[in-house]
């Protein structure tokens, strides 16, 4: 990709949250995708969280990944005030009880504020659909997640195969 201009925000109610969200920006590396990552608390500074929702779009951003545990409210918070995608990543926090209490608080948002929940500290998936946003007018980014697709289903193939020679296997070694 030609420009530095983030088109990522990856977002975080703690450095705490880093361990986890740093997987995001592993996937956005890949794939040469421009991002910017910081920390934003939705209880901790609410006005920081306001100020970064509000101008995000203007500041040329596509996409946010939003990580929290716990009482997870900054995907959701952040979703309510800003027309860009948001993705949640929901975080096994310290502070979370078993990690449900993260998944819920960012899942279980009311009828027209979605917010694009993966699974319990899933910040590599969150990467990538927010790839999958880029990639839909960045035909490189598309290149790229083909690409990703195929090597994906290679690994695959490849483990079935090296099954079959002790394993019975019919369906592959009937091909
Ligand atoms: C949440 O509280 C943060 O997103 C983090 O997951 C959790 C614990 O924060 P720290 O007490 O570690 O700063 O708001």
């Amino acid at each position: 990709m030609s420009t530095n201009q983030p088109l990522v925000g990856i977002i975080m109610g703690s450095d705490s949250d880093l361990k986890i969200m740093q997987d995001a920006a592993a996937v956005l590396k890949e794939f040469d995708i421009p991002f910017e990552l910081t920390i934003v608390s939705a209880h901790r500074t609410p006005m920081r969280m306001v100020e970064y929702a509000t101008k995000a779009s203007a500041r040329g951003l596509k996409a946010i990944i939003a990580g929290a545990g716990g009482a997870a409210h900054l995907p959701g918070m952040v979703a309510s005030l800003t027309i860009l995608p948001v993705i949640g990543v929901p975080v096994k926090s310290s502070n979370s009880i078993d990690g449900w209490d993260s998944v819920l608080s960012i899942l279980q948002m009311p009828n027209g504020v979605p917010v694009a929940t993966v699974a319990l500290n899933a910040a590599k998936n969150a990467g990538i659909i927010a790839a999958q946003i880029i990639g839909t007018a960045d035909k490189n980014v598309a290149e790229k997640l083909k690409k990703y697709k195929a090597d994906l289903e290679n690994a695959v193939l490849e483990k079935a195969k090296g099954l079959s020679g002790e394993w019975q296997n019919n369906f592959d070694e009937t091909k």
